[in-house]
């Protein structure tokens, strides 16, 4: 399979798809950042992937770092995954009852992510966030919810309040179509500052349903925790009754097996799942303590529902993966990838005097142009918006296929090879 250094040709096809796309869709898209807002031009249409390379509809190859914005971690098509994924198909695409396999991947999450006793699978990240804030303000009684500025946790109404993402990158991160009386319990805190966290909670304490924090930022661009916030969240959160709330849609499974919480020995109380838990198939979860879960119906009375929720090829993709990743060196070697090539790029900026933060957590990295160290919303906004753009679209005409935000974190796949990370490095030197 030949690599990425040779030239991308026109994208013709994709020129005339898009402009037949938007006549049939807002956007042209069904969702917001695909359709390449912030960066101008028109997107790739996409016709297949495999391993660490997608294909236009042009016949234009590109190493890929977007990998479907997370799920794709063993790379794309994974012929394990996708034999899985065929079998399961073959008895039937979903059946509306408990099978079999609901069970044998709740017992794979349960055993790999430490603060999960039970878990309750739907079918994305929004609507495991979503059901997760509404479980925490039915445990606690209570209704406010602190989240943090520029993180993303989908698009349910409460949380899209100074959101991160594509309403970051689309700048609406307060989007229209949200009551007041909603967003109003919403408690805005500073990520990496736990002085505003405990402001807020002196202020509003007893109203305080959950503290809820992508336990690291990758939603405006990759943000590592502070040593000590994660820690400073879990003391709060026990000094003043409210649950700790990790949305681990993108870290879970992503930045250890174990996800964020293990990689930082902090607990939470719930924890939301999504992405790679489906192996590239709709799917989230989320789960904690047995006794928070079981006020979830129709054990308890906190109401949350789905017709494809558990279905069956989700299940056996979610499976299927969860088993690959989980073997002796996964991480350590993904890692390794990743270091070697935030390293290139931070090497490449300051031979050429390009004021950059490059930061890195396990196979998620940002290039973040400025001279600012990046830890919250603010510092990330620093970033130099329209060098980015000249630099996405350098790439993107050398055959890397970046995220079209600088609001947004990178992956590294297994399937990603050191000729990628080498022909990578060679599109940055010519792009920067
Ligand atoms: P979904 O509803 O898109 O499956 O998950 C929402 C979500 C929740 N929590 C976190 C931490 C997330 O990163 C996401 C979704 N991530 C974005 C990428 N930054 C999805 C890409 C998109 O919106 O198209």
């Amino acid at each position: 399979m030949s690599t990425a250094s040779t030239t991308v040709s026109k994208r013709t096809r994709s020129q005339e798809a898009f402009t037949q796309a938007q006549k049939l869709m807002p956007g042209g898209v069904n969702s917001p950042v695909r359709a390449y807002k912030s960066v101008g031009g028109t997107p790739p249409f996409i016709q297949k992937a495999q391993g660490s390379y997608v294909w236009d509809i042009d016949e234009n190859q590109y190493i890929d770092y977007i990998g479907s914005w997370g799920p794709a971690i063993l790379g794309h098509g994974h012929p394990q995954v996708v034999e899985a994924v065929q079998q399961t198909a073959e008895k039937g695409l979903s059946f509306g009852a408990p099978t079999l396999l609901e069970s044998e991947l709740a017992q794979a999450v349960i055993d790999r992510v430490p603060s999960i006793e039970k878990v309750r699978f739907v079918n994305s990240g929004t609507e495991a966030v979503m059901s997760a804030v509404r479980l925490a303000r039915a445990y606690t009684g209570r209704e406010k919810i602190i989240k943090f500025a520029g993180c993303y946790h989908g698009h349910s109404d409460y949380l899209l309040v100074k959101a991160g993402s594509g309403a970051l990158t689309l700048g609406v991160p307060d989007s229209p179509g949200v009551p007041k009386a909603t967003a109003n319990e919403t408690l805005i805190a500073t990520f990496n500052d736990l002085a505003s966290v405990k402001a807020l909670l002196n202020e509003h304490g007893p109203h305080i349903a959950g503290i809820l924090v992508e336990p690291v930022a990758g939603n405006m661009g990759c943000i590592p925790p502070e040593p000590g916030f994660l820690e400073g969240l879990r003391s709060l959160a026990n000094e003043f009754g409210a649950l700790l709330l990790f949305d681990e849609v993108m870290t879970g499974f992503r930045v250890a097996l174990g996800g964020a919480q293990q990689r930082y020995e902090v607990m939470p109380d719930i924890t939301m799942l999504g992405k790679i838990v489906g192996g590239g198939m709709p799917v989230g979860a989320y789960g904690g303590k047995a006794e928070i879960m079981s006020h979830v119906a129709p054990e308890g009375s906190m109401y949350q529902a789905g017709t494809l929720s558990g279905n069956p090829l989700g299940m056996a993709a979610g499976l299927k993966t969860l088993e690959l990743i989980s073997a002796p060196d996964f991480y350590t070697n993904l890692e390794s990838k990743t270091e070697a090539l935030s390293q290139g790029v931070a090497d490449i900026c300051r031979q050429k005097g390009i004021p950059a933060c490059i930061t890195q957590v396990g196979s998620m990295w940002t290039v973040f142009f400025t001279d600012a160290k990046v830890t919250d919303f603010d510092t990330a906004m620093t970033s130099d918006r329209d060098r980015f753009t000249k630099y996405f679209w350098s790439m993107l005409d050398a055959g890397i296929y970046l995220a079209p935000s600088p609001f947004e974190a990178a992956f590294v796949s297994a399937a990603h090879t050191q000729v990628d990370i080498d022909e990578t490095l060679k599109a940055v030197e010519k792009s920067l």
